[in-house]
């Protein structure tokens, strides 16, 4: 019986390219999703693409001069060296970022990669392991050459499969030495929110603000759905064929499955769980490697049964993923058909009465620690294998004190309260990888497109309107994670 965390527990932090790089047109990257997207959530206005159903297209309809924060971000482009060694200082074993795909493939369409993209992430996987980190990579955080999305429509396109898998074999082969733990989408199942909530199916981060994004037909969703699975089969065969000795997963938004029915009325509890199949059906797919007897029904009261090929249902069996990676931030109830509505920064529906902990402003999100050991228990009874919490953590407005200090007590009490049930998880018989905290170092919110909220245990001097000289500074939090990870988190 295992009390406690194991010895081999990765402890590190998490961001994402898009998020923290900046650097958005330099070494020849090309636009991404998220470089015309961000922004456009933080004004809650128009999607910045728009589908067109006469001409089969998506239509740009954003401001291609318009300057976003993630544009430059916080410049890890360019610092990561000085911020790696700040990780390292705190002792992490483990690293998580993704690959930008329009630095590998500007417009996701070319046949030859771009070698000045490939050679930036060369030198930074290779950096974390100078430093003692293992790299753990997300092969996509909502970071869709925008080119595939305009040309041909995204994943409704079957073309993403074979654009998809140019890309991955190309990493897989170029990193094989150096990255043997690989995510596949990062939350997809945030991405292709059906049917409750119109998921934009242009692999971006959607927000209930923007819907709909994708403009969609419910069809189109899950014959994407399908395509991404099939993708996702053929990338975890991939892995296996070139990197033998790495280890791949999928990355799902999981705070969605902690949507408690919110009273003991049938309809709330029988509607939850429905809620929540809408997010299990891409682990059930994914892990168990086959469609869950629930969804013919889905299929057939929306009449959305995608197309399958010979050999698709064969691939997504013989490729299923070896661990799940989440992210946890907060839970939810799920009222009168309403859940958790992720990107929104908040649940929709009512509020938790049992939630009364402190949820300071902007992050909104209500805090539940007992709701990720809730979670870590269930995974393990549905599928039985290894679980990877590769995001949590608390965005706080952090202001400097009188001295120029960062006292973020209640992100140490948040993190406290969360590893604190995890090692309950574990003590429960969860088979948990590790602790990823999200934002480890300042970065750009993938809801607002701000720096508002502030995850990190170093300040970044980097504000909304874009000033700032991008001073890295640690917080009172920074030398806390720095004891939890030196005790192997006996000390919280
Ligand atoms: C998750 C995303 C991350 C991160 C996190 C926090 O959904 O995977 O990219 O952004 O949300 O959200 P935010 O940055 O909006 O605070």
């Amino acid at each position: 019986m295992t009390t406690g965390f194991p010895k081999n527990f990765m402890w590190g932090g998490a961001v994402a390219a898009n998020q923290c790089e900046g650097a958005y047109l330099e070494g020849g990257k090309g636009i991404n999703a998220t470089d015309v997207l961000v922004g456009i959530i933080a004004e809650g206005t128009h999607p910045s693409i728009k589908w067109n159903e006469e001409t089969k297209r998506y239509e740009p309809c954003y401001n291609p001069d318009k300057v976003y924060l993630s544009h430059d971000a916080v410049d890890f482009y360019h610092r990561y060296k000085e911020d790696l060694e700040l990780m390292a200082g705190m002792g992490f074993n483990a690293f998580r970022t993704s690959i930008s795909w329009a630095r590998i493939f500007p417009n996701g369409d070319e046949v030859e990669p771009n070698e000045e993209g490939l050679k930036f992430y060369d030198d930074l996987f290779s950096e974390m392991r100078r430093l003692g980190m293992e790299p753990v990579i997300t092969l996509s955080h909502y970071e869709t050459p925008l080119h595939l999305l305009t040309e041909y429509g995204g994943w409704a396109n079957e073309k993403m499969i074979d654009f998809w898998l140019r890309y991955v074999e190309t990493v897989f082969t170029r990193y094989k030495d150096l990255v043997k733990c690989w995510l596949t989408f990062n939350e997809i199942n945030n991405l292709f929110r059906i049917p409750f909530a119109a998921g934009a199916m242009l692999d971006i981060n959607p927000s209930d603000v923007n819907e709909p994004i994708s403009g969609l037909t419910i069809k189109q969703k899950y014959q994407g759905a399908h395509y991404v699975f099939v993708a996702n089969a053929k990338t975890v065969e991939l892995c296996h064929k070139i990197i033998p000795d790495a280890q791949i997963g999928c990355m799902l938004s999981l705070s969605h499955i902690v949507s408690y029915p919110y009273s003991c009325n049938p309809e709330d509890v029988f509607g939850a769980m429905q809620f929540q199949r809408n997010h299990y059906l891409w682990s059930d797919v994914m892990c168990r490697g086959e469609y869950p007897a629930y969804i013919h029904r889905i299929w057939e009261e929306n009449n959305c049964k995608p197309i399958i090929k010979e050999g698709d249902l064969e691939v997504i069996k013989n490729n299923p993923c070896q661990f799940i990676a989440f992210s946890y931030y907060m839970s939810a109830v799920f009222k009168d058909g309403v859940g958790m509505a992720a990107g929104t920064g908040g649940a929709k529906g009512a509020k938790n009465p049992y939630l009364t902990m402190y949820s300071p402003e902007p992050w909104t999100w209500p805090v539940d620690p007992k709701g990720l050991r809730y979670l870590c228990n269930v995974l393990t009874d549905r599928y039985r294998l290894p679980l990877f919490i590769v995001e949590n953590g608390i965005g706080l407005d952090d202001q400097a004190n009188e001295n120029g200090e960062y006292i973020d007590t209640f992100r140490m009490e948040y993190i406290k309260m969360h590893l604190s049930e995890i090692k309950e998880a574990i003590h429960d018989g969860c088979d948990i990888m590790g602790y990823l905290y999200w934002g480890p170092f300042d970065i750009v919110s993938a809801g607002t497109g701000e720096m508002k909220k502030r995850y990190g245990f170093v300040h970044i001097d980097r504000n909304n309107d874009g000033t700032g000289t991008l001073k890295r500074t640690k917080k009172k939090s920074y030398e806390y994670y720095k004891k939890v990870i030196a005790s192997n988190g006996e000390d919280l």
